[in-house]
């Protein structure tokens, strides 16, 4: 399990060591036991003796090779053919609008002030596929303290990398180009929340998202956006690139929930990837299984309306 870490905590600072440590438990503590995936998925390894990760993540072929990336192509292998044109390095994220630090971070000077984690989340896409992915990164809470969130922000804004020299599926209007994504600030802030850099401890494959995505493991899967080149602190909803494309089908929460079937089909449950095409299907879990750790954040909310 050891091999599976990969951690640039570059000064081995005893105080941020402990710190991170106390808040692994914390969070251990938080999500209780006997949790399918959730917090525990990501405790694999932590010295806590919380219970042992109970999902089994996908083959490192399944993740890489299943993917969708329109920026590439519309057919699941089109972006594991063609992402690896797209340059990833130097590569830098402008952090903008409702905060103390505006600027263009680097993505190596962002890294340096980061732990990098594996959580081992549950990833289900809207179109009821999912997986199990071992994730590697960190909390996009912490890059967010890093530029500093003004106290009026609401929202965060999220924008994909667009080059066209590189990307040969944004010659196609499939969707608005850049594509865009967006979360409430406290859906932004929540711990499960992170902004991936790898899977199963080797860098994220161009066609993941690399260098780095969003994930968001209680949402469809389009909420997860990729290649990242800036985050904006706003107070008003950002516009999302399937809701711009289609309201009536794609909302803005887009929180897993298979009580709301998407107009064209049910959302009631889901095909394993990795158990081939004529597997049974397994019932689709409210928030993606992460109930515990997310429901209060709509508490009151009409997630049929809210959708
Ligand atoms: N920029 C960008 N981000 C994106 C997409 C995309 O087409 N472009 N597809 C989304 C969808 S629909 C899903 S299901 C996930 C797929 O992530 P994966 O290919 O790493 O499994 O990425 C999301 N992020
Ligand atoms: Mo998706």
């Amino acid at each position: 399990m050891a091999m599976r870490w990969k951690n640039t905590l570059k000064e081995s600072d005893v105080t941020e060591e402990a710190t991170f440590m106390n808040r692994r438990q914390l969070m251990s503590g938080a999500a209780g036991f006997g949790i399918v995936g959730g917090i525990a998925g990501g405790l694999v390894g932590a010295p806590t003796g919380a219970k042992a990760d109970t999902l089994t993540p996908n083959s490192f072929e399944d993740i890489s090779n299943y993917c969708n990336f329109y920026e590439f192509g519309t057919s699941k292998d089109d972006p594991a053919k063609y992402a690896g044109a797209l340059t990833t390095s130097p590569w830098s994220v402008k952090i903008d609008g409702m905060v103390e630090a505006p600027g263009d971070y680097a993505l190596e000077d962002i890294l340096s002030k980061m732990t990098i984690e594996e959580r081992i989340y549950r990833f289900r896409c809207v179109e009821a596929w999912s997986m199990v992915v071992p994730w590697n990164g960190f909390e996009l809470a912490d890059l967010l303290a890093l530029a500093g969130v003004q106290s009026g922000a609401k929202y965060v804004a999220f924008e994909t990398a667009l080059r066209e020299d590189e990307m040969p599926g944004v010659k196609y209007p499939v969707l608005e180009w850049p594509y865009v994504e967006g979360l409430r600030l406290d859906e932004a802030m929540h711990p499960l929340t992170m902004m991936a850099t790898g899977i199963y401890g080797k860098d994220l494959p161009n066609q993941n998202g690399a260098p780095l995505r969003l994930v968001v493991p209680w949402k469809y899967g389009f909420k997860s956006i990729k290649s990242i080149v800036r985050i904006t602190l706003t107070d008003k909803e950002p516009a999302t690139s399937w809701n711009k494309a289609n309201a009536r089908e794609y909302g803005f929460y887009s929180n897993v929930n298979p009580e709301v079937s998407h107009p064209r089909w049910s959302q009631a449950s889901e095909r394993q990837l990795g158990g081939g095409l004529f597997a049974s299907r397994v019932p689709t879990l409210k928030f993606n299984g992460y109930e515990e750790e997310v429901a209060s954040l709509y508490a009151g909310m009409d997630l049929k309306t809210h959708f």
